[in-house]
């Protein structure tokens, strides 16, 4: 036994040996071959991640004008999922079943369909300051909107459109414990949906924040408990809450505080000139746990039903003042201990560090320079800065790092990355990266432990980084490794999807996504769905209110086939069709599209989806499983017959193309015998181990189990028609029966082959 282990090492040992050198050798060759050179080598080996790898992180990236979200691991750059969240997504069913088209029907505007959204920034919901992973939150720029996924299935659960803005960019953030998520507007317009012509720009436009109240409890953002609070007529950008110190503060900048109105066709100077003439605008500081007091005492007046408070009322209770910062800034981003907020003017060449303390000592003191003219008061640049430093032209955005006082400026015009310490003001190292950046972002970076370790810079402009593929270019996100003193760019990777602006990462192991769905869930209420449908009771019906009928199904999907495979309608019927995938096998995910009707279902493991539509047209129409799911995934299909109007029934029965005769079912019947005997043996094996200790066979296993039930119950069919010589039925039932037991074998030999790779152990009996 001894001697037998060493034989095996020594074996082992020598085929790596050899195995080793022959990788070397062919490494330089590669190299060669591909003009790599050894930092490229050391790159890959950062980034490359072989198969059945995982990733350390979880990056979210707003999709941009897709109105998706995108998420990709790191450092390996893998996209791994499009979810779908402004915008109607085929694949995942979304915005074609009915479920789901509730949810984008909560983003309506103006009772209108709106079918994009332009994302910007995703924000993770955070417990004491820490991303906690359960849920992310994203805006939509063009149609003041929010969203809402849980990552327990990384699925949209809702939608709110804000009822004051036309226009907003300062959202998603979340509060130290996700309380609120604040949503600033960013192109002044009136509150209320009505003209007011551009001549009133200064006492009938208005910008503002909204704090949104989330129920963690439910999930869900309540705009009964949500307010905005008014502020003037500046084009508010981003923002950002504090913590600790600062916690109960949040902070949004603003650009055109000029309060411009452009018109180049009546000759007026465009915005841009108008927008820029002065060196500051204005950081607004806003004690959002006051305003959460006052909105809560009922000093909010109702606008289109939710609360606004008054920027009198603000100023009055001190709870809102204004700091001057760089000229046309754009992020405004907190310190992990929230003593510092760091903000850049994109037409200033200084990131401005301003103190929390310093600033809230003026205010506290009543310490202002002036007012602006809505009458708020203004802390004075000298009183709130801490300091400022020249990182480079066309700062943008900044990210902290996990070591101390060290954060990452993104420099627009310059396209690079700096790196300084806001502690001492030195510039530490600046990397070139191609181009032009705008958002940049580390991991965890806005949290209160930022992870340091990687960056990535997402890149506004591609222009020669790939292949051409026309003139829309792809994006670029770049990942760069700051782990050490210097940076280095590891990778390139393009994303043809839309333009991210902002991107959130969180470390893998905080998220615990689902792989199945409770039996018969609907994914969007989070609740067991009415028409979730068991085995052997599905069932159709036809109803009829007058002239109104209505067909209603309520069928499974498993593999291979869809219940009911026909289903029968009057031209003019309304449809509807509730399926419930009966799998728990992971990945089992079957798909349900109709001919000529728009109808696209996804249906993952667990999940219940309905589809509605009107039968307009008379004909025949065949409907699918659109997931290859199974060996005999092709013929998991059906007909919808669409009759014409009072159609009568023609005489006469399907018949079958082909006969059987008796030796054809005692063929089946002796391969059903065989079958049976490898199923034994595997189902011998499995139970010889500690299986119930692998949760994914565990439901594999009940899986199989399903389906040998199934089989037996087409055994028992096919031996009462071959005893009453009916060897038709009896061959097709036998043939079922088998089909039964090749999907419990193919499961089971899936349960083995996890087992083996898991390290099971056979038990002593
Ligand atoms: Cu593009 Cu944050 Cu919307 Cu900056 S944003 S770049
Ligand atoms: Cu189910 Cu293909």
């Amino acid at each position: 036994m001894f001697k037998k282990t060493l034989t095996m090492a020594m074996a082992i040992g020598m085929s790596l040996g050899t195995g080793s050198a022959a990788w070397s050798s062919a490494l330089d060759d590669v190299m060669e071959a591909r003009g790599l050179t050894q930092k490229d080598l050391l790159a890959a080996a950062k980034t490359y991640t072989p198969s059945g790898g995982r990733d350390e992180y979880l990056a979210f990236s707003s999709g941009g004008q897709s109105g998706q979200l995108i998420v990709y691991g790191i450092p390996s750059m893998r996209i791994l999922k499009y979810v779908a969240v402004f915008t109607p997504e085929p694949w995942q069913g979304y915005g074609f079943d009915d479920e789901s088209k509730a949810v984008l029907a909560q983003g309506r505007i103006n009772g209108k369909d709106i079918n994009f959204g332009d994302t910007h920034h995703p924000a993770i919901s955070e417990t004491n300051a820490e991303y906690d992973g359960q849920y992310l939150f994203i805006n939509d720029k063009n149609n003041p909107r929010l969203a809402v996924v849980d990552l327990h299935d990384f699925e949209t659960k809702q939608i709110v459109v804000n009822p004051h803005f036309n226009n907003e960019h300062g959202g998603a953030f979340v509060t130290p414990n996700t309380d609120y998520v604040i949503e600033a507007a960013q192109y002044p317009a009136p509150f209320e949906d009505e003209y007011v012509p551009l001549e009133q720009f200064n006492d009938r436009y208005r910008g503002g924040v909204t704090y949104w109240k989330f129920n963690r409890e439910i999930g869900r953002l309540d705009p009964s408990q949500s307010f905005t609070v008014e502020m003037p007529p500046y084009s508010q950008d981003l923002s950002d809450f504090g913590k600790f110190g600062s916690d109960g503060w949040s902070f949004t900048n603003s650009f055109c505080s000029e309060r411009y109105v452009g018109g180049i066709e009546k000759g007026r100077p465009p915005y841009e000139a108008g927008c820029s003439q002065k060196d500051t605008d204005f950081l607004h500081a806003v004690n959002w746990k006051k305003a959460v007091e006052l909105y809560k005492a009922g000093k909010g007046k109702s606008v289109n039903g939710m609360d606004v408070l008054s920027m009198e009322t603000m100023v009055e209770n001190n709870a809102l003042f204004l700091v001057p910062e760089p000229k046309s800034p754009h992020g405004v981003d907190v310190s992990p201990d929230g003593k510092f907020m760091i903000v850049s003017g994109k037409l200033d060449s200084h990131a401005y560090v301003y103190s929390f303390a310093k600033m809230m000592a003026a205010h506290s003191a009543g310490k202002y320079e002036a007012r602006d003219d809505y009458g708020i008061p203004i802390v004075s640049l000298e009183d709130a800065l801490e300091r400022q430093v020249q990182v480079g032209l066309g700062p943008l955005h900044t990210q902290y790092d996990s070591k101390d006082c060290t954060v990452y400026t993104s420099i627009y015009v310059d396209s690079q990355v700096t790196k300084w310490n806001y502690c001492t003001g030195e510039i530490l190292d600046k990397l070139s990266i191609h181009y032009n950046i705008g958002h940049l972002m580390t991991m965890e970076g806005d949290s209160a432990s930022p992870d340091g370790k990687y960056l990535v810079a997402l890149d506004k402009l591609a222009i020669d980084r790939f292949n051409p593929v026309g003139p829309l270019h792809p994006q670029n996100h770049q990942l760069i490794d700051i782990s050490g003193d210097k940076m280095e760019l590891l990778y390139d990777m393009p994303i043809p999807l839309g333009e991210p602006h902002y991107a959130v990462a969180i470390k893998a192991d905080k998220l615990k996504p689902a792989i199945r769905y409770k039996s018969g869930w609907d994914s969007r209420s989070d609740k067991r769905s009415p028409y979730k449908t068991r085995a052997g009771r599905e069932k159709t019906s036809r109803t009829c209110d007058g002239d109104n009928c209505t067909v209603e199904v309520f069928g499974t999907v498993i593999r291979s086939h869809i219940t009911p495979e026909t289903i029968e309608a009057e031209v003019g019927d309304k449809v509807i069709i509730h399926l419930t995938n009966l799998e728990r096998a992971e990945d089992e995910t079957h798909g349900f599209a109709i001919n000529g009707t728009n109808v696209n279902l996804s249906l993952e493991p667990g999940k219940t989806v309905s589809a509605t539509f009107m039968a307009d047209t008379e004909g025949v129409f065949p409907y699918y499983c659109t997931e290859f799911c199974s060996a005999l995934h092709l013929e998991m299909e059906g007909y919808l017959l669409v009759k014409p109007k009072g159609y009568k029934a023609v005489e006469g029965e399907i018949v079958d193309g082909t006969t059987y005769n008796k030796a054809d079912y005692d063929k089946q019947y002796q391969t059903n015998l065989d079958t049976q005997a490898i199923i034994d043996s595997v189902v011998g094996y499995i139970t010889s181990t500690n299986f119930k200790d692998f949760a994914p066979v565990t439901a594999l296993v009940e899986d199989a189990v399903d389906q040998l039930g199934f089989a037996a119950a087409w055994q028992k069919k096919a031996e009462e028609s071959a005893a009453a010589n009916d060897f038709q039925n009896a061959t097709l039932q036998a043939g079922q029966w088998w089909q039964y037991q090749v999907k419990a074998a193919d499961i089971g030999l899936r349960a083995k082959t996890y087992l083996e790779q898991h390290g099971a152990v056979v038990q002593a009996k």
